[in-house]
């Protein structure tokens, strides 16, 4: 029986994940890793859209893949890779960006946003292209489906427009993905700021749970969280956005709903819930940040069993490559 595919990627911009990138995606994709056939690759060539040291992009590459393997993502059952390890990736985006308008680039709102923020002599054309990079990772491998934050739902949608438009035009090279947004609920704020997002690029360190952080140092963020003057350990996102914040985070690491939680720790002050979570959050990452140490520490192994699963990809995106050169009409070099 061949399950259908499943393609997510997240990007090297950090030494560590964070509770965020953990709860919202790899838990996910480590459950749906058993009945799809999934890809998950680390995103190095979209991470070059931003300034790196080169020397700290590969071991940012090396730590986000120990990372999603310290989570639970199985090598021998998906296929983890490094982007730029698959060199379909880049050629594929060139014939994607031939058939992407020039307008219909400009409204991606990533882009929009990003490029207000740079001004226009920061920005770089790789900004500008991003989205067709990461049209060809997901057409590469004729995916069903492709789970990502609704940030990116938009990414996916011109996607579809790009596989419909090939498809159309060529002949049917491209199976036609269907975004899977992550739910609400697992959204995670900022510990210090709970009603912005948490993430990797944040300005301040002190509301960012990272996964590799020293456990005595996540149970003092989780102690120091902001919450309210209340004092009851309640859901009520607009009102007590860290209490409820921290609720969710209680409820993903340990599978118990909300109103569960609530319960034990009604009529007890916030220091008992803090305490709570300190220990599920420690407990949840001691094993993930020691097992993706330990991966670290035989880098050269690390980088085998990746070569191993870019190989296993390079199958697959090869194939594509091949039926859509031929298709628009490229010379078969023989
Ligand atoms: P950056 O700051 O570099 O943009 P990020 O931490 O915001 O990084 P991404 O690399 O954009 O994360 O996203 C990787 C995956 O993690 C995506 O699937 C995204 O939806 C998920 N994710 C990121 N932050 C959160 C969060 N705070 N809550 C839930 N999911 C998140
Ligand atoms: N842009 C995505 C990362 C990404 C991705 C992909 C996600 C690159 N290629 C393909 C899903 C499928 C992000 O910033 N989270």
């Amino acid at each position: 029986m061949t399950r259908p595919r499943l393609y997510s990627g997240m990007q090297p911009s950090a030494d560590s994940l964070q509770i965020g990138n953990y709860i919202g995606a790899l838990l996910q994709w480590r459950d749906l890793q058993e009945a799809y056939e999934a890809f998950f690759s680390v995103v190095d060539l979209h991470a070059l859209t931003q300034p790196n040291d080169p020397a700290e992009l590969r071991a940012k590459t090396r730590r986000t893949a120990a990372q999603y393997i310290a989570a639970g993502i199985e090598p021998s059952k998906s296929t983890l890779y490094v982007q730029s390890h698959v060199a379909a990736h880049a050629q594929l985006q060139w014939v994607l960006a031939t058939l992407t308008g020039f307008g219909e680039a400009g409204r991606m709102t990533q882009f929009k946003d990003k490029s207000q923020r740079y001004g226009a002599d920061a920005t770089n054309v790789g900004l500008f292209t991003y989205p067709v990079l990461m049209a060809a990772d997901i057409l590469l491998y004729q995916t069903d489906i492709v789970p990502v934050g609704d940030d990116q739902k938009q990414h996916v949608e011109l996607t579809r427009d790009l596989a419909e438009r090939f498809n159309a035009r060529y002949g049917k090279a491209f199976t036609v993905p269907t975004p899977v947004i992550q739910k609400e609920t697992a959204r995670i704020y900022d510990l210090q700021n709970p009603t912005a997002k948490m993430s990797k690029s944040a300005e301040s360190d002190a509301g960012v749970l990272w996964l590799l952080d020293d456990p005595a140092v996540s149970a003092k963020k989780v102690m120091r969280a902001v919450t309210d003057s209340e004092g009851s350990v309640r859901y009520d996102r607009e009102n007590k956005p860290g209490v409820s914040n921290l609720l969710v985070i209680y409820a993903a690491l340990t599978g118990r709903q909300i109103p569960s939680i609530e319960d034990e720790y009604a009529g007890r002050g916030y220091g008992d819930f803090k305490k709570g979570l300190a220990e599920v959050v420690v407990g949840e990452f001691g094993p993930v940040r020691q097992r993706a140490l330990e991966l670290l520490d035989d880098p050269a192994e690390l980088d085998r069993l990746l070569a191993a699963n870019a190989a296993k990809a390079d199958e697959v995106a090869e194939a594509t490559l091949a039926d859509v050169y031929d298709k628009v009409g490229l010379l078969r070099r023989v």
